[in-house]
């Protein structure tokens, strides 16, 4: 039959993850809150900006090239911190790490990871050493999802630490997940079966509150799972002295690396992570999954720029499906941007294969743009790039929004 990889279009790569996935798969990965509310309106803000090509520049010579937290990494795109990898395919979040590794884009383990730390890191650094143009490089971070219990995340940073993570970014939307119908018409089953919880299961914190409560994983896996989300998944916010104390937690372990807020989306929220301390923030809605009915990401992130965008490091996700996307979010003042479906299409369709297929098809589409459009560097569509856009609400608000992206 036709490859699954000839196409690039996010859309049909969507169709095709589809085609693959169980039902009760494919409900977890593209369901979003309520009405898809917040998910469209993620997208019809990307609409509602558009760039204005320069000509007559010589954009022989540019380069998708950028750094984030000190690293140099090929573009600036990273890899989003996605849960329950075993989902989409048998080894979970390693061939994700692998291809990250391989592309020389950061990658970024969720604390829902279904694959251990460590083992993700080796694969990390196993994909980079493989790249075959030698362009790879291993720059991985650490998502954290906080319990409330302090031994169990000591532990948990302490091997991400351990295992050469670089910089944490702790969640603050998702201690439980936005009632999405779709999942909830599977009983929200990967969330609740706990599938592939491995990261959790292989902490010794976390075999010892195991060993405490009588559950013996081997014997009884969904049970070890359940008890796992209770852990994480626990229903309770945190308090802004919590997300502190967890920051100085990561740099006492760390030695001082980076440690930021994802999912931020009010300007007052940015103002605090600034007053706290933070190294930066992540605007995010968690990519529609969560409150329904939420600001567009993309609007958010224009308004915190404007309010923080000097004071601190803003990156951006939610929605991103394209270059002129990641063009967008930059020349809007983003300093980075990530990216969490693509690549778990390319995941579902063909491992480690599909992923560096979806990802590397994204950066070669933002060097053809850079080069179509005028572009030489990310730092000069950073500084630029506004001025370089065209957001006319009236003109382009109507335009129909494919239902699929
Ligand atoms: C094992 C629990 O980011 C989502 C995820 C939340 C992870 C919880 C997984 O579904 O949006």
């Amino acid at each position: 039959g036709e490859n699954p990889l000839f196409n690039t279009d996010p859309g049909k790569l969507e169709d095709q993850a589809k085609a693959k996935l169980t039902q009760n798969g494919w409900y977890y990965a593209s369901s979003n809150a309520g009405q898809s509310h917040t998910h469209t309106a993620n997208r019809q803000a990307f609409y509602r900006h558009r760039i204005i090509p320069r000509m007559l520049v010589d954009t022989e010579q540019r380069d998708t090239k950028t750094t984030i937290f000190g690293h140099e990494v090929n573009a600036p795109i990273g890899f989003a911190p996605v849960g329950i990898n075993k989902i989409y395919h048998p080894q979970g979040e390693l061939p994700v790490a692998s291809a990250a590794g391989g592309l020389g884009l950061p990658y970024c383990l969720s604390t829902a990871g279904s694959q251990p730390i460590e083992d993700v890191a080796k694969s990390n650094e196993d994909g980079a050493a493989k790249s075959k143009d030698g362009a790879g490089s291993a720059v991985r971070f650490f998502q954290l999802y906080m319990p409330h219990d302090d031994e169990l995340t000591r532990s948990l940073l302490q091997r991400a630490v351990d295992s050469g993570y670089t910089a944490c970014g702790l969640t603050l939307d998702t201690w439980q997940l936005g009632w999405r119908h779709d999942d909830v018409a599977t009983s929200n089953y990967a969330f609740y079966h706990g599938i592939g919880a491995d990261l959790g299961l292989s902490d010794p914190v976390f075999q010892k509150r195991l060993r405490e409560a009588g559950i013996d994983p081997k014997k009884q896996p969904n049970e070890a799972g359940a008890m796992w989300i209770d852990n994480v998944w626990h229903g309770r916010a945190h308090t802004w002295e919590k997300a502190r104390w967890a920051m100085g937690l990561w740099k006492e372990l760390s030695g001082g690396k980076p440690f930021y807020l994802k999912g931020i989306q009010s300007v007052d929220d940015a103002k605090k992570c600034v007053e706290y301390g933070f190294d930066g923030l992540v605007v995010s809605n968690h990519a529609g999954r969560q409150a329904d009915g939420a600001i567009a990401s993309l609007d958010a992130l224009e308004k915190i720029v404007a309010a923080v965008g000097d004071k601190t490091y803003v990156m951006y996700d939610s929605g991103v499906r394209s270059a002129s996307d990641v063009f967008k979010a930059l020349a809007l003042g983003a300093q980075f941007v990530w990216v969490g479906r693509l690549w778990i299409w390319g995941l579902s369709i063909m491992g480690e294969t599909g992923v560096d297929h979806a990802i590397r098809s994204l950066c070669a589409e933002l060097d053809i743009l850079m080069n179509v459009g005028g572009f030489q560097s990310i730092e000069q569509i950073k500084k630029d790039g506004k001025k370089n856009l065209d957001s006319g609400e009236k003109t382009y608000q109507l335009m129909n929004i494919p239902s699929k992206l």
